[in-house]
């Protein structure tokens, strides 16, 4: 029929952004000795943030602000989405699980979106979970239990995803030391990883913040100012490459990816 040739509407693209917490510098620390955090700089790279996401197409959902949960900022963490599924998470920090609440709400708001959970005793944050097409990798780390995993397990089995498991000692999450560029070559620091041989293709970046980059598009990638010689190892293997400074966040061990989360 002649709707066969009509060019595909582009999809809505969305992702849901947290304004920082009034108490940001109170944020959990695990890696990283405390250093100060200026507030003002911190909401204005959070402003700039948001504006990079909004120039590449996409439209931002702010969740409620919890002026008082120190690591709000951190949206990923609530939650990971498959597709039309939203898997609320579980906070392993108990300091965060008050967070998923807004979270839960702002998910149910969009439509089409189903809404599962990580339950007690199973713990995971979204920071844990690297989606490649269909397989989900899950870190095994401080924050994600193995109740955690099993249950993100079955509730992703039916759907045809492959849940698999890594093992996560030398950072916070496993999106601290890989995540995946869109060609699902995953690339990150060895040194941070137990088995990188777990990957079937892999990479190496440069600096420990190169190790984070968000999919902004099949040929885009936004990623931290902080990692200039992974931005050019990047765009030498042909990707634009769109840099945002994150540095307040950095000292709170958050990276690029756990500002936002790009619900399709
Ligand atoms: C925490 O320790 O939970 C926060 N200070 C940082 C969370 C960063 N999240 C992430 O990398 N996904």
């Amino acid at each position: 029929g002649i709707l066969a040739f009509a060019p595909a509407r582009p999809p809505r693209q969305i992702a849901l952004v947290r304004i920082p917490a009034s108490n940001l510098d109170e944020g959990e620390l695990t890696h990283l000795e405390r250093q100060p955090v200026d507030k003002a700089r911190a909401d204005e790279q959070w402003d700039n943030y948001c504006a990079a996401l909004v120039a590449e197409g996409w439209e931002t959902i702010e969740v409620d602000a919890a002026p008082d949960l120190a690591d709000s900022v951190f949206v990923e963490d609530a939650v990971v989405m498959f597709g039309d599924l939203a898997v609320i998470a579980n906070p392993g920090a108990v300091s965060r699980r008050p967070e998923v609440e807004a979270v839960e709400r702002a998910v149910r708001a969009i439509p089409g979106v189903t809404v599962e959970r990580i339950e007690l005793p199973g713990t995971l944050d979204g920071g844990d979970v690297l989606k490649v097409e269909s397989t989900v990798y899950v870190g095994a780390s401080s924050r994600t239990n193995a109740e955690g995993i099993r249950q993100l397990r079955s509730l992703l089995n039916p759907h045809g995803y492959t849940v698999v498991a890594v093992p996560i000692t030398k950072a916070l999450h496993l999106k601290s030391a890989a995540t995946a560029l869109p060609d699902g070559t995953i690339i990150g620091d060895p040194a941070l990883l137990e088995v990188e041989s777990l990957f079937p293709r892999f990479i190496s970046v440069p600096e420990p913040e190169g190790v984070a980059v968000v999919e902004l598009s099949r040929e885009s990638l936004l990623m931290s100012a902080a990692a200039p010689q992974t931005a050019a190892m990047l765009s030498s293997l042909g990707y634009r490459v769109v840099t945002v400074d994150i540095s307040e966040f950095e000292k709170l061990e958050g990276c690029v990816t756990c500002l936002s989360v790009r619900v399709r």
